[in-house]
């Protein structure tokens, strides 16, 4: 089903037709806000969508089928004020009509099972190709880890990946765990929902085809603040993912203007448990910090990244993301002033 990486999505004449009774439906060029499984913009998504359609249109047809023989009998045998009142003829089963109504759902279940195992092995054994990017991904409570093995990064929260296309191919391969309970990966314009299991690797690819910021969430309840553990992929062009990795494979910068902010940083607690590359900080409990700058949002997508949020977010966590596993330091109003500002030139 997969032999061609970038095959059509099958549009059939129903599912032509749902489109045009729901414009919500539309196929969608790019990203979407509130994403839906039906604006795929990449190959696995397309071929779920494609499923999908397939399931709609056997289960709309079962409704039509059941629905109108209903009404049909409703308005046919209703009571008329010519009506004899006698009972009408009392039939005792019937082998034929039970083995219709046993054999057929049978049938169209075995159909459904069929279809979508066959995708899910397809999806799931279609070839590394030698130029995808490899991408393990660590779900934590309540953020994600991105870790390029081949590139020597290690990010968090913002997964940026290339642009694919059709003449020149560049999936990006996940492999997914968990470094404590269980997560759920879930970015539905790109790929279906994959869990992110402790000590059971899994995998998944996505191939975008659509440059853009995709949103997802985790999507399965790993504590209190999983409904804040946002996903965000950001498919960049080629020029722009290169500029990316070769900003994020530069160790944190080292302004001397902000060299208080991080010895406090450094004197805190903040360094067991945060990493900044180039700096004794090493910490891996939480999100690196060493390109805290180049993300768009703090806290796995809760808050805009803006100095504000940032010196907040310092101060208290909790009062952005009650729950989280990040302390409160309590620490002085010049503290945070120096911290922030010297996070701020992690860029
Ligand atoms: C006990 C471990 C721990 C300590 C100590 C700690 N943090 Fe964190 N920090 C975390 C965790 C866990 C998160 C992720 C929280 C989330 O998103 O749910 C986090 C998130 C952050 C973020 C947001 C990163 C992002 O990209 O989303 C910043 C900034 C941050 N911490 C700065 C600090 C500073 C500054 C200190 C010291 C004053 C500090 N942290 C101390 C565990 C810690
Ligand atoms: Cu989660």
């Amino acid at each position: 089903m997969l032999r061609h990486w970038f095959r059509q999505p099958r549009t059939s004449t129903l599912a032509a037709l749902l489109l045009a009774l729901c414009p919500a439906l539309a196929f969608a060029a790019g990203p979407q806000a509130t994403p839906s499984i039906f604006a795929p913009a990449s190959t696995p998504a397309a071929e779920i969508r494609s499923l999908s359609y397939f399931v709609l249109e056997i289960t709309g047809t079962i409704f039509v089928v059941v629905g109108g023989l209903l009404a049909y009998v409703v308005v046919r045998f209703r009571a008329r004020d010519t009506d004899d009142n006698r009972e009408p003829a009392q039939i005792y089963g019937s082998t034929q009509v039970e083995l219709a109504w046993t054999v057929i759902p049978v049938l169209i279940v075995v159909v459904l099972f069929l279809t979508t195992a066959r995708m899910i092995f397809a999806i799931q054994e279609a070839p590394k190709p030698q130029s995808a990017l490899s991408v393990t991904v660590v779900g934590h409570q309540f953020w994600w880890e991105y870790r390029y093995p081949d590139l020597g990064i290690v990010a968090a929260n913002e997964l940026h990946v290339p642009l694919s296309s059709t003449q020149d191919p560049k999936p990006t391969f996940m492999k997914l765990l968990s470094a404590d309970v269980d997560h759920s990966y879930w970015v539905p314009q790109l790929s279906g929902k994959i869990d992110l299991i402790p000590n059971h690797p899994n995998e998944l690819w996505i191939d975008p085809l659509q440059p853009g910021l995709y949103l997802g969430q985790c999507a399965q309840f790993c504590g209190v603040q999983h409904a804040n553990m946002l996903l965000r992929v950001y498919v960049d062009t080629p020029e722009k993912f290169a500029a990316w990795v070769q900003n994020q494979q530069q160790p944190g910068v080292q302004d001397p203007a902000v060299a208080q902010g991080r010895r406090t940083f450094e004197t805190q607690a903040c360094m067991n448990c945060h990493a900044v590359r180039g700096t004794a900080a090493t910490g891996r409990f939480g999100p690196d910090l060493t390109h805290l700058m180049s993300r768009d949002t703090i806290a796995s997508g809760a808050v805009p990244n803006t100095s504000d949020n940032l010196r907040q977010w310092i101060k208290n966590p909790d009062s952005l993301k009650p729950g989280s596993l990040m302390p409160a330091m309590h620490l002085s109003d010049t503290q945070l002033d120096q911290i922030t500002a010297y996070l701020e030139t992690l860029k």
